[in-house]
């Protein structure tokens, strides 16, 4: 095994050091890390040789699978040629323009530029950025305020997290800063399912409407979404959602932002989310796919509608990072389309592998443990109940949830929790026999919760 020290010792170390994202330290400390020491395709490897099917793709991200080795040689001929130059005074760099210009012709409509980041929360304060000062620029500074969701995922920076809807994360740090308010979301089985779906869809897609009235137009600047919610739990909005956001949105002028972070680049089988709802943003935060998580990069994508006023009003945009458009990174990014565009990924997603992994997901709907096998393109959610018919949900949430992210790992496949909704998100790359080797491990692992929820006495 190719690794320096025993497992024991890298979880001592890792306690002794190491403040993981996201994580209750004491709870970790107890328990230990799981060291993950290599990756190939669809599989990871931990430090005991266990090899784990990647229900989510790293982090949602990994879109062309493990261990390419055409984006290892594109950094490594770029750190050659230039490891790194900024793109502040007036210079550029020939990837950044070639990745600029190819994220052009991939984008929807009029979306013909980027500003680019690190990461989906740095595309994000972007985001926040770029739309005050839009409006600043149209002599409407009083246009700030930013309608975003609850239970919405737009990073963890002070300004991701504010824009964000989940008041657990916002209790961390004080926010949301000033400017920014949530609204309902479009979750039809958790807040909507006494109703018809698309009723639903339409009323919900109203709360938008409301609120610009109660904050008022002159001051409304934006609405941000994600097309499909990630981190909220998989989230899938009714299909009469999109087009009643889409009248409003139009109806009042305010700036549409989608936020492709996780959606873009196949995720929904079209290279953007926004394009699966046929829907056009103003602006598109991405990240994560854009590299396949190989190494860091974010962006954000500007339509024509901003891109013009920035342009033409000239003035200095105060904003930026030391590493926005990082050679090293845009030369991973284009290579990690390149591979996309020639392996014709995002036609196999739609016409092939898509629709048998979401055939074989709903499947797993029959389990006395699941309310609602729900998914679309490479991405799919359970609803853990205490019992299916009527819908009753365990009173104590996360926990049956918990147990079977735990048991699922241990039966080799990585499925993660939110509250008791199981979620995935596998590499595009992933096989038929994959899949099926997916649909087994959890159900293997939805039996075993059953059964445990039962020992335990609360189902
Ligand atoms: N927008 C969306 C829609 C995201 O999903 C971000 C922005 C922030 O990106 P960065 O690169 O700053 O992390 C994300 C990130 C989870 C999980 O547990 C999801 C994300 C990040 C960490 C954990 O599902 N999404």
């Amino acid at each position: 095994m190719n690794t320096q020290r025993s497992t024991r010792e890298y979880q001592r170390l890792d306690r002794e050091h190491f403040l993981h994202p996201f994580t209750d330290f004491k709870a970790l400390a107890e328990k230990g890390t799981r060291i993950i020491t290599r990756a190939e395709g669809v599989y990871v490897f931990d430090n005991e040789g266990h090899r784990i099917l990647d229900g989510m793709a790293g982090l949602w991200c990994v879109n062309v699978g493990y261990g390419r080795r055409e984006l290892a040689e594109a950094a490594y001929q770029q750190l050659q040629v230039l490891p790194f130059y900024n793109s502040f005074f007036q210079c550029t760099h020939p990837k950044a323009v070639e990745l600029a210009t190819k994220l052009a012709e991939i984008a929807p409509g009029n979306m013909k530029h980027v500003f680019f980041t690190n990461s989906g929360s740095e595309a994000n304060d972007t985001v926040i950025r770029t739309v005050r000062r839009y409006w600043e620029l149209l002599g409407e500074p009083q246009k700030s305020v930013i309608i975003s969701r609850k239970n919405a995922y737009h990073g963890s920076t002070l300004a991701g997290a504010s824009l964000g809807g989940m008041k657990w994360i916002h209790d961390v740090g004080a926010q949301p800063i000033p400017g920014i308010v949530h609204i309902e979301q479009p979750y039809w089985f958790g807040e909507g399912r006494d109703q018809d779906p698309a009723a639903f869809g339409v009323a919900v897609a109203r709360k938008l409407e409301e609120q610009i009235q109660v904050t008022g137009l002159d001051r409304v600047a934006a609405f941000i979404a994600e097309p499909v919610q990630g981190a909220g739990g998989v989230i899938i909005p009714p299909e009469s959602y999109w087009p009643e956001i889409r009248r409003i949105c139009e109806k009042y002028g305010i700036l549409l932002v989608m936020d492709e972070v996780i959606c873009g680049f196949g995720r929904l089988g079209q290279w953007f989310g926004s394009q699966h709802y046929n829907v056009q943003p103003d602006l598109m935060p991405i990240a994560k796919g854009l590299t396949s998580g190989y190494i860091p990069m974010g962006g954000v994508l500007v339509g024509h509608r901003v891109a013009k006023v920035l342009y033409e009003r000239g003035g200095e945009y105060a904003h930026g990072f030391t590493y926005s458009a990082h050679p090293v990174a845009a030369a991973v990014a284009l290579e990690n389309i390149r591979i996309i565009d020639e392996e014709k990924l995002i036609e196999r997603v739609r016409g092939e592998i898509s629709p048998y992994l979401q055939k074989r997901w709903r499947e797993l709907g029959d389990h006395p443990l699941v309310g609602e096998a729900r998914g679309i393109g490479m991405v799919g959610a359970l609803e853990l109940v205490k019992s299916k018919s009527p819908v009753t949900l365990f009173e104590e949430r996360g926990k049956a949830g918990t147990i079977c992210r735990d048991l699922s790992v241990e039966n080799g496949l990585v499925m993660r929790a939110v509250g008791d909704t199981m979620i995935i998100s596998p590499p595009l790359i992933i096989t038929k026999a994959e899949i099926d080797e997916l649909i087994e491990k959890a159900r293997r692992s939805l039996d075993q919760t059953d059964k445990a929820a039962k020992g335990a006495g609360y189902k």
